[in-house]
């Protein structure tokens, strides 16, 4: 078989000292740390709608990049991306990816077609997987994009647009399950309102859920025995998305009984549309016990839509490392490159090097996250920080021991809070993880 990319080889670990583009500086995939490879820390995903299809395209203008493969007719081209995206992730060293139904296989002339040419690609990948060792993270189905879905996918006023979801979903699980998957993702794009004027958003609501038990039943019916994960996103396609952001998502799960089975698939540009930092998304998700995996990428500050860059903000990458390490690393998850190159990055080798970038970044950030746990300045302040729940009346508290009328006894006695209040320090800490991230 002829390679897409003759002129890469495969991308070699040269260590930070290398000016080799084409090199890794920081990602060693191979380096064993803890007892296992950076590979398996780290688990990187190939996402299949950027990476084999996103040619560049956006409202203002035509693609930029070639993302044809080769081929014009539309079966020969999916199968030719196949073999072009096992090509990148083998010279990446990249284990993992990630698709929509019709990422792999577009839409035909009618569903049964779409469907039936979807499990010939399939197929095909699952064979490719065989021979390379590649997995596949996660799936999910691409209810968003057609006409029909202009209203939403399981939001949608029309019952036959439910239908027809719920007939795309039960076939991005199939092929998620003959792929060995171990997730399966809802991503709300067009799952919330434009106006209220024209939604009922108490039945949609009701109906988003119906659809996703309807997934966990028949996905379990069916031996999936990975993560269903929900993406939050706060707007963007449309003004309202109900999955706003994990702690909204959070409620949701509960509210229809489906907390057993989602967990949250954190995304860092859509946490900033949410107006949180990408940390506080993984910790929200981490301390209710929701961490399940990661889309990385990052926006602009200056913007205010859903850029999907190659990450390369490694004060971000540790904070992020950080929360995956608190919460016990990856186990069905990981770490997606829900990233594209630029518009103006139109060139093949451009795939190449902002995936360097992206998984340097990274790299860098999980060394610089161990280092700040193994330094243990932060860890010690913050449990300082709250020492007065140890002992005492907070020990008494948390311990269930006093009543209202007792905690009002003791402040009475007690008299003004002076003795246990201390500086935040956030100054001091902020150039701690300077001090960590600088000394590496
Ligand atoms: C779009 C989302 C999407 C999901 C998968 O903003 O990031 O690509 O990851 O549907
Ligand atoms: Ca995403
Ligand atoms: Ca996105």
């Amino acid at each position: 078989m002829s390679e897409f990319f003759p002129n890469i080889g495969k991308i070699p670990y040269e260590g930070k000292d290398s000016k080799n583009d084409l090199a890794f500086k920081y990602y060693n995939p191979d380096e064993i740390i803890d007892g296992k490879p950076m590979r398996e820390h780290l688990k990187f995903a190939l996402s299949w709608w950027h990476t084999m299809g996103g040619d560049g395209t956006d409202m203002f203008g035509v693609g930029t990049a070639d993302k044809t493969w080769g081929e014009t007719d539309p079966e020969a081209r999916a199968k030719a991306k196949v073999d072009a995206a096992f090509e990148i992730m083998d010279k990446l060293s990249i284990d993992y990816y990630c698709f929509h139904d019709r990422d792999l296989s577009p839409e035909y002339a009618n569903l049964g077609e779409s469907n039936e040419k979807l499990k010939v690609i399939v197929d095909y990948l699952e064979k490719k997987q065989k021979e390379t060792g590649k997995k596949l993270l996660w799936g999910t189905a691409k209810c968003f994009d057609h006409p029909r879905y202009m209203h939403g996918a399981g939001t949608s006023p029309s019952a036959d647009v439910f239908a027809y979801a719920a007939a795309q979903i039960k076939a991005a699980i199939d092929a998620t399950v003959q792929l060995g998957g171990k997730g399966y993702v809802f991503w709300g794009g067009r799952e919330g309102y434009e106006t209220l004027l024209n939604t009922d958003m108490g039945l949609e609501l009701d109906n988003m859920a119906r659809l996703m038990h309807l997934a966990v039943d028949y996905g379990r019916s069916i031996g999936f025995d990975g993560d269903f994960y929900i993406e939050p996103k706060p707007k963007e396609p449309t003004k309202h998305q109900y999955d706003f952001d994990t702690a909204t998502v959070l409620g949701f799960l509960r509210k229809y009984g489906l907390d057993k089975d989602f967990k949250m698939n954190i995304e860092a540009n859509h946490a900033t549309l949410a107006q949180h930092t990408f940390q506080h998304e993984l910790d929200v998700a981490r301390v209710n016990g929701f961490f399940g995996s990661i889309d990385a990428n990052q926006g602009d500050p200056l913007l205010g839509w859903d850029t999907d860059q190659f990450p390369t903000n490694v004060y971000d990458t540790t904070l992020c490392m950080y929360e995956v390490i608190k919460a016990g690393g990856f186990t069905n998850g990981g770490l997606n490159f829900d990233a594209k190159a630029r518009r103006g990055s139109f060139t093949p080798e451009d795939i190449f090097l902002s995936y360097i970038a992206g998984m340097d970044a990274f790299a860098l950030g999980f060394k610089a996250a161990r280092a700040l746990i193994a330094d243990g300045r932060l860890d010690k302040f913050v449990a300082d920080r709250y020492a007065s729940w140890n002992t005492g009346i907070g020990k008494d508290i948390i311990d269930g021991k006093v009543d209202l009328k007792a905690l009002s006894d003791y402040a009475i006695k007690k008299g003004e809070v002076t003795d246990s209040l201390s500086s935040g320090r956030q100054e001091l800490l902020e150039s701690i993880v300077n001090n960590v991230l600088f000394s590496l």
